[in-house]
């Protein structure tokens, strides 16, 4: 299937403690349940993860991860829903493969787990990698760069380098420049401002701002209080516009209803391009 405006990928948390759903959805039913109301909502893909990537967090084993995310997968690929799983671990990937998900979403880019690369070759599935320095709980350490776009474009590439080395087809790879991964909000701005490098290497680029604490700094209070995570949808909504307008093929978000709304305004107005919906076939 193809869709003339941004993949939305709505975002599905199995999780207690991510910043924005975690805890809402531990149980499958309520998991299942929100995952079919995404789709419905429009959610071209759900992103279904069992470990919470949120600046800080401890990291949950990889038997936890899958006892998290397998049930849901199973049930949301029941429901004909298109799926990826958000995990760092090849182990978790090819149980979340194995019962139905159809992409692998990995904010380590590969770096995390050697096996992913593997897993992902045999599978020839569509692999996000993104940006990544190190697992949350140390990341704001690493957010040291002289130049944030070269950088980040420069370690991509490495990913994608050893990706295909591995024997990944380049048809598979998506990018992602890991917005608050091992970057400041400074950092973020710069490389939302620069989307058009990401574009411009030919691999499709996954823009993923939802909610995230430097769209909150922005909009602080007078005190200097960060806008609190519910409060952050109408700067989403403008970011994935944005990304939209410079050639992102896909948008990660939480309230796909307003995304969907958003991006039929600008489907409306601007000149859009197909993007091609891995897993969709399957409906
Ligand atoms: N961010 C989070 C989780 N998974 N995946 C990709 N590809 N890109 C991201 O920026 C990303 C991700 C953390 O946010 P969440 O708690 O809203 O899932």
């Amino acid at each position: 299937m193809n869709v003339d405006h941004p993949v939305v990928m709505g975002i599905l948390n199995v999780t207690p403690d991510s910043f924005s759903d975690g805890g809402k959805y531990t149980d499958v039913e309520a998991a299942v349940r929100h995952g079919i109301e995404l789709h419905r909502a429009g959610a071209d893909i759900v992103d279904v993860g069992g470990e919470s990537t949120r600046p800080g967090a401890e990291r949950v084993d990889a038997e936890t991860e899958i006892a998290r995310v397998v049930p849901v997968i199973r049930g949301l690929t029941r429901a004909g829903v298109p799926l990826s799983v958000d995990t760092t671990r090849a182990a978790v990937a090819l149980a979340g493969l194995e019962a139905g998900a159809s992409v692998i979403n990995d904010v380590s880019g590969g770096l995390a787990d050697q096996g992913m690369a593997r897993v992902a070759a045999e599978a020839g599935c569509p692999w996000i990698l993104m940006h990544w320095r190190g697992h949350s709980r140390h990341m704001s350490r690493l957010a040291v760069y002289a130049d944030v776009v070269a950088e980040v474009r420069d370690e991509l590439l490495e990913r994608v380098a050893d990706a295909l080395t591995a024997g990944v087809d380049p048809g598979q790879i998506i990018l992602d420049p890991g917005l608050g991964f091992a970057k400041t909000a400074e950092h973020n701005w710069a490389l939302s401002r620069h989307l058009d490098v990401f574009v411009g290497l030919g691999y499709p680029v996954l823009f993923a701002a939802s909610r995230k604490t430097y769209l909150g700094r922005l909009l602080a209070g007078p005190d200097g209080s960060p806008r609190p995570v519910e409060d952050r949808e109408a700067a989403t909504l403008a970011t994935s516009v944005l990304a939209a307008a410079a050639g992102a093929w896909g948008v990660r978000v939480h309230d796909v209803t307003a995304t969907a709304d958003a991006l039929a305004v600008w489907r409306a107005t601007g000149s859009p391009r197909l993007r091609s919906v891995p897993g969709s076939e399957k409906e």
